[in-house]
């Protein structure tokens, strides 16, 4: 059930859901079904952030320029009629920042503590992103310890996590207590970057883009070149599970996270990419493919998750606890991992166990 009304729709919010369709995959349908109260206002922030990573992400931008974009962007959201030079972009979800006055004009109608919000969060990422585009010429392309992974995946992932959280809480439809416990936000956002970065390696490598740390990959491999070659596909394996290991560490404070929320269409937007997360985690995980392609889980996976995250904690933990399973069965005793990543999976199970005891 759609929450919207296109018939009492201004051509500017036509223009938004536009704009939404177009550059989410995911996102889109579930931002769309959000409780009216929030859904304006969490599709102008999806579309400011989406916005942002197009900078970022564009790595045929003079990096001067991306930095002074990524820097100022919390000045073009008010500035009426901005949108970005014609020519660019160069990425594929350009055409959002060339009618960007369209944005714009929905967020003046924004009520002031939720624009105050995605303000906030816009200055705090466009500077984080900046930091991390101009370091990493200078690094190598890339990141060098966990820490500094962390504090990325923080900047474009755990920011956007703080966002909502604030915006569920203001708008009443998720407990206050989430605002003292901002690990647990954090850990929404960590680990679905987390599980993106590891997805993501070898679009990454292409884009000549790094964002494994070396303190991980030196341990396998002297060069990050080398992470793709064939003669070292095991080493690769192992330094992956290392990864994983890393990003299931927020698998149990991310169900904590969820019995906080007071709304179902709020659940269900959160909820919906956890699970779609952790189905992936499983996908690449002891997974060679992930060196050589752009793997995804399939339609009728991603299809049978939705709906059994849209009813309620039981089932979305019921989704973690088979993935859980699944990706202990896979783990090979050989892997340096392998203890570690059963102890994490059976972390997780205690953890299910204790909000949902069995019989
Ligand atoms: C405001 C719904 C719910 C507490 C565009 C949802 C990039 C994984 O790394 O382009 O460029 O390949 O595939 C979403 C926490 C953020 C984190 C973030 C905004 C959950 C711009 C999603 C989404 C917090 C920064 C995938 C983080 O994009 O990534 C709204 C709670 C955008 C959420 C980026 C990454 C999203 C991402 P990459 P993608
Ligand atoms: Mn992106
Ligand atoms: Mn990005
Ligand atoms: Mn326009
Ligand atoms: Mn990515
Ligand atoms: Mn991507």
């Amino acid at each position: 059930v759609h929450k919207r009304d296109p018939s009492k729709e201004t051509p500017t919010e036509k223009s938004c859901f536009h704009y939404l369709n177009l550059t989410s995959r995911s996102f889109s349908s579930v931002i769309q079904e959000l409780n009216p109260e929030l859904l304006m206002p969490v599709c102008l922030f999806y579309l400011v952030l989406r916005g942002l990573d197009t900078i970022e992400d564009d790595m045929t931008l003079d990096l001067k320029l991306k930095e002074e974009h990524l820097r100022h962007f919390d000045e073009y959201m008010e500035q009426d009629g901005w949108t970005f030079d014609k020519n660019g972009p160069n990425e594929k979800d350009r055409e959002l920042l060339v009618h960007f006055d369209d944005i714009i004009a929905e967020l003046k109608k924004v009520k002031r503590p939720y624009y105050e919000i995605i303000k906030d969060i816009t200055t705090k990422m466009g500077n984080g992103m900046a930091d991390y585009a101009v370091n990493a010429e200078h690094n190598a392309n890339g990141v060098d310890t966990i820490a500094d992974y962390e504090l990325y995946c923080h900047y474009v992932a755990g920011l956007v996590g703080e966002g909502l959280t604030r915006l569920f809480v203001e708008s009443k439809l998720a407990n206050p207590q989430l605002l003292v416990r901002m690990d647990l936000t954090e850990s929404m956002g960590q680990f679905l970057q987390k599980t993106n970065i590891i997805r993501d390696v070898h679009e990454d490598f292409l884009d000549k883009r790094r964002f494994w740390p070396k303190e991980i990959w030196s341990k396998y491999v002297d060069e990050w070149d080398d992470m793709f070659k064939l003669e070292n596909r095991e080493k690769a394996m192992q330094c992956s599970s290392e990864m994983v290991l890393n990003a299931l560490k927020h698998a149990d404070e991310c169900l904590f996270y969820m019995a906080g929320i007071r709304d179902q269409s709020v659940f269900n937007f959160v909820a919906i990419p956890q699970s779609m997360a952790i189905a992936t985690l499983e996908l690449v995980y002891r997974n060679p493919a992930i060196f050589d392609s752009h793997i995804k889980i399939t339609k009728g996976d991603a299809c049978r998750l939705m709906m059994e995250s849209t009813q309620n904690l039981r089932t979305v933990c019921d989704v973690f606890r088979t993935y859980a399973r699944r990706i202990h069965k896979k783990s090979d005793p050989r892997d340096p991992h392998f203890l570690a990543i059963s102890a994490q999976c059976g972390k997780i199970e205690q953890f299910i166990e204790t909000i949902f005891p069995t019989q």
